[in-house]
């Protein structure tokens, strides 16, 4: 379709930008990291979410340039920080198709070498779904992320089927409980049980669960109880562009 062209020369004309959405410690209410988040708007029709481009650039074979795009950026972005004396954690989101790329390890090490950043400041996330995907070129490409030290996050956890197994040997430190189940925890036993299991096995395999899409007080608090070790949601900081996260930061801190 013509989103399709639009998308391409949108990447060529730097439409696409990075917002980023603070990770806060439960406890200490310190900023752990944050995720780099897609944005586009579109010169005529406006914002379009990465829920509805993103399909579009994978169907089309422009997630790839898309994905290296989203990596360097973010690196450039962390470099940049570390000027100011910011050194933070960036957590990107990752496309099951660069993971089936092998060069996508390479890509991943130039942008850390080329910007200068360390390659535990980056953390790529990557949906449950995926990352128990059975095919080995994936998991080759996870592996190899985690060799270079890159840390690891799985995404959108409780949606897939995940092997205990397999869970343990990805060599991720970290586990984001889906926005689904925070949405119901503080109002629905299903849900709430569904957190503490996961909280419960997160910890038992040495991970930090992340609670995604923490939208009220209540949660927050369920959330808490319930063991999470860090929030991330609109009730604590939205996704914000670069300068005003700096702004946002030097509040929280
Ligand atoms: O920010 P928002 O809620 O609109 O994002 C919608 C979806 O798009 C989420 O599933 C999110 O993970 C995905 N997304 C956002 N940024 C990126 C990105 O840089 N790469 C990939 N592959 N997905 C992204
Ligand atoms: O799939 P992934 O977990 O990467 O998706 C992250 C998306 O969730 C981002 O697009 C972000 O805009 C969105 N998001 C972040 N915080 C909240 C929240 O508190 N509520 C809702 N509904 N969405 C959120
Ligand atoms: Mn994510
Ligand atoms: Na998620």
């Amino acid at each position: 379709i013509e989103l399709q062209q639009a998308l391409r020369e949108a990447l060529q004309a730097g439409q696409l930008k990075l917002h980023y959405q603070p990770k806060v410690d439960s406890r200490s209410g310190c900023v752990c990291g944050i995720e780099a988040l897609l944005r586009w708007t579109h010169p005529t029709r406006g914002p379009i979410s990465p829920a509805v481009f993103i399909p579009i650039a994978e169907r089309f074979g422009l997630i790839i340039a898309i994905g290296n795009w989203v990596i360097d950026e973010a690196c450039r972005q962390m470099a940049l920080w570390s000027e100011l004396g910011l050194r933070m954690r960036v957590s990107i989101n990752v496309s099951a198709y660069q993971l089936r790329q092998p060069d996508m390890v390479d890509r991943v090490q130039q942008a850390l070498y080329r910007h200068g950043v360390d390659a535990d400041q980056l953390v790529c996330e990557i949906t449950e779904s995926v990352a128990m995907e059975d095919t080995m070129a994936t998991q080759r490409v996870i592996e190899q992320l985690g060799d270079l030290g890159v840390k690891l996050s799985i995404d959108d956890f409780g949606t897939g089927y995940s092997s205990l197994s397999s869970l343990r040997q990805i060599g991720a430190q970290e586990l984001k409980i889906d926005r689904s189940f925070v949405k119901d925890v503080a109002t629905n036993a299903d849900a709430r049980a569904v957190v503490d299991a996961v909280v419960r096995l997160g910890h038992a395999l040495g991970l930090r669960v992340v609670a995604e899409g923490v939208e009220n007080r209540l949660q927050r608090e369920t959330l808490l109880e319930l063991g999470c070790d860090e929030f991330q949601g609109f009730y604590l900081a939205r996704p914000m562009a670069p300068d005003a996260l700096l702004q946002a930061d030097l509040r929280m801190s």
